[in-house]
């Protein structure tokens, strides 16, 4: 199978649905290497470990991380099943920009940014990776954020491994622009 379909079926697997091929996450989001394979290949998805270990290498955003004897596996984040992924809680940079679509604005403007199926909301430290977050969604629009001023207001942010800013969600007062 080639790598890249492959990679986005393991973010499902690692983030989502890991019922789909028969395995269950532990509580802080791994699974056994092995257990993977197995799942995989069971349910045609053919991948051995040169080729996981090739495509968690060269992941364009370091989507998934091995333990160090690379005998587990994880997804770095964006997932909706609860996991504990161990997050160092940071003081966020002054500023932090949200890639949505424009036919959420209107209902952000009501609610704020808000973290849906997902365990946070995502924030990124440039607006090049924002803009194509949003661009998923339909038309782009980047939202600015003061985090500087949420995070003296007693909101937690939190850095994960492959550098995604994370937070539970974001009223709409601190959105700048
Ligand atoms: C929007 C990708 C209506 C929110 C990316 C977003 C990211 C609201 C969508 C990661 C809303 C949820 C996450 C409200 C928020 N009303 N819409 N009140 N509040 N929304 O996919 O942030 O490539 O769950 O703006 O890089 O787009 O998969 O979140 O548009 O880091 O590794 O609801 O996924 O990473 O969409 O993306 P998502 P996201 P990967």
């Amino acid at each position: 199978m080639k790598s890249n379909s492959i990679s986005k079926f393991i973010c499902l697997i690692l983030r989502h649905k890991p019922n789909t091929i028969g395995i269950t996450l532990d509580q802080n989001g791994w699974v056994n290497t092995q257990e993977l394979l197995n799942g995989l290949n069971a349910a045609g998805k053919k991948v051995d470990i040169e080729q996981l270990i090739n495509i968690v290498n060269t992941d364009n955003k370091r989507r998934f991380s091995f333990n160090s004897d690379k005998s587990k596996i994880r997804a770095n984040q964006g997932h909706s099943i609860p996991v504990n992924l161990g997050l160092l809680e940071l003081v966020p940079p002054t500023i932090l920009y949200h890639g949505t679509s424009e036919k959420f604005i209107e209902s952000i403007k009501q609610n704020g940014i808000q973290k849906r199926s997902r365990q946070y909301v995502h924030l990124s430290s440039n607006i090049e990776t924002a803009v194509a977050v949003g661009k998923r969604h339909g038309n782009p629009i980047v939202l600015k954020i003061n985090t500087e001023q949420m995070f003296l207001d007693g909101y937690k942010f939190y850095l994960s491994e492959n550098g995604v800013w994370l937070t539970d969600n974001v009223p709409y007062q601190y959105v700048l622009s």
